[in-house]
């Protein structure tokens, strides 16, 4: 059985090689993603065992994802295709409108994840894994896919299984504010740990400062791991009563999308390898970093060389 089990969307990114507004872009690179693989893969290159829920089209997309995960060793066993329904995919449009943001435009509707259901949720799965990991992400694509999230999150609190959820709150896939708020409030009530930004905190919780994020949510929800993701600003987290802060590392960056599962992945793993919170938040930021240098969310993970290598050598010169 897989340490961590994940439930969720992979989709197939079309990342434009060149910025600006995609009707003048001619070219773009094919990447696996999506947030929770992406956590899977992050998970699999420290050497920690991850396997994903999911469903795929049984499409040459589908077919490049499973290829893609089973070739990182990620646990495919409960992957399903469906032959009615495609692999969800979306583009990549980078700086524009906006400097130094990607764009994200989705073609996922009626995928084959869209139609994850309960009946995907094995309970032994689920409950043989030390941490069960799912997002925001996965409540927003359908009616089903959220109702397969919920009883992931209810069966790993029923075993004992530590939760671990990305709260990843995607504007573009909620028809109403109101529904996100309240469907990953809900969410929350099944946390054990939680990933947010400072967006997603005054969205959810009415409060930005940092002292009252985390009041809220240990007297609301009774968390006390919380991961606040701060961008530039570094992060900051409430660990079981201490609070520590780590800053980012500034590095070139090419495409922003993928930082954040990255963060939240090589976080998990470091913590199940026995690191302390400080030392995995740093080692967090380091593969955030590292992520947002390239195009895609995935080719950058660090395994273990390419972390120490990269907080050896950040801030010196290279010849
Ligand atoms: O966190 C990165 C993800 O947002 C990206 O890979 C796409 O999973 C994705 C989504 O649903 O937006």
């Amino acid at each position: 059985m897989p340490e961590v089990v994940a439930l969720g969307e992979p989709l197939v990114q079309f990342n434009a090689v060149t910025d600006g507004p995609l009707r003048h872009v001619t070219y773009f690179e094919k990447h696996a993603t999506g947030t929770e693989a992406n956590v899977c893969v992050a998970l699999v290159r420290l050497g920690v065992s991850c396997g994903l829920i999911t469903r795929l089209g049984a499409d040459e997309f589908g077919l490049f994802i499973y290829n893609w995960l089973r070739g990182e060793g990620v646990d495919v066993s409960h992957i399903r295709f469906d032959p009615e329904r495609p692999t969800g995919i979306y583009f990549v449009q980078r700086n524009y409108p906006i400097p130094g943001v990607s764009d994200v435009l989705y073609y996922r509707r009626g995928s084959a994840a869209s139609a994850l259901s309960p009946d995907d949720v094995d309970p032994d799965y689920v409950g043989g894994a030390r941490v069960f990991h799912t997002t925001g992400i996965t409540m927003a694509i359908s009616d089903t896919a959220r109702s397969a999230a919920f009883k992931g999150l209810e069966i790993a609190r029923g075993k004992g299984v530590i939760t671990s959820f990305d709260v990843n709150y995607r504007k573009k896939l909620w028809t109403r504010v109101e529904d996100a708020v309240n469907v990953l409030s809900r969410a929350l009530n099944f946390v054990d740990i939680v990933f947010l930004d400072e967006d997603e905190a005054s969205l959810l919780l009415g409060v930005s400062m940092v002292d009252d994020v985390f009041k809220e949510l240990r007297s609301r929800f009774g968390i006390d791991k919380i991961v606040l993701k701060l961008g530039v600003k570094g992060s900051m987290a409430y660990w079981e009563g201490r609070v520590v802060k780590v800053d980012a590392f500034r590095v070139p960056v090419k495409d922003p999308i993928g930082a954040g599962d990255a963060y939240a992945g090589v976080f998990l793993a470091s913590i199940l390898r026995g690191h302390d919170v400080e030392s995995a938040m740093r080692r967090a930021s380091a593969a955030a970093a590292m992520v947002v240098m390239v195009r895609g969310d995935e080719e950058n993970l660090p395994r273990e060389d390419d972390l120490r290598r990269f907080l050896e050598g950040y801030g010196r010169q290279v010849d």
